[in-house]
């Protein structure tokens, strides 16, 4: 029996970027300007835009420009560590600048366990309302 349909549907997975892979994301699509974005915070490095499915009033993600293997936290090295550090700076930095002093909560998703459905790097910043722990 032919498993066609399911290589397809992981080839294209694969190709959109929502399995753990090295190929492209829509993230890159966004960092090049090829697909529009709400940016609201933009560096050499990084990249803040809001969230197209938000889970509060305000929820922007965080993603490093360059994925150089981040395609999840679980695969930082070392290396990583100058980059892993400016992103959580810059989390807060912008988490101030959209307002959030009364607080807010930085995420990241990894993996399929975690619910991870993008594989480029990205730290969620959720605020704008009371949030409850645990989360789901
Ligand atoms: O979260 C991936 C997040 O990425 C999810 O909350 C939706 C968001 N997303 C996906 N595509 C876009 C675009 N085009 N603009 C803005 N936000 C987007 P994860 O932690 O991987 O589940």
């Amino acid at each position: 029996m032919s498993n066609g349909g399911d290589e397809s549907a992981a080839k294209k997975a694969a190709a959109e970027g929502l399995v753990d892979s090295e190929g492209p994301t829509i993230f890159d699509k966004i960092i090049s300007k090829e697909i529009p974005a709400n940016v609201i915070y933009e560096d050499d490095k990084c990249l803040a835009f809001r969230d197209i499915n938000p889970q509060a009033p305000v929820h922007f993600l965080v993603i490093p420009k360059v994925r150089d293997g981040l395609t999840r936290l679980s695969r930082a090295h070392e290396g990583h560590k100058e980059i892993l550090g400016h992103l959580l700076y810059t989390a807060q930095k912008v988490a101030k600048d959209e307002g959030l002093g009364e607080g807010f909560r930085v995420a990241i998703n990894d993996g399929p366990g975690g619910c991870q459905s993008v594989y480029h790097l990205h730290l969620h910043v959720i605020g704008g309302r009371q949030l409850t722990w645990p989360p789901g």
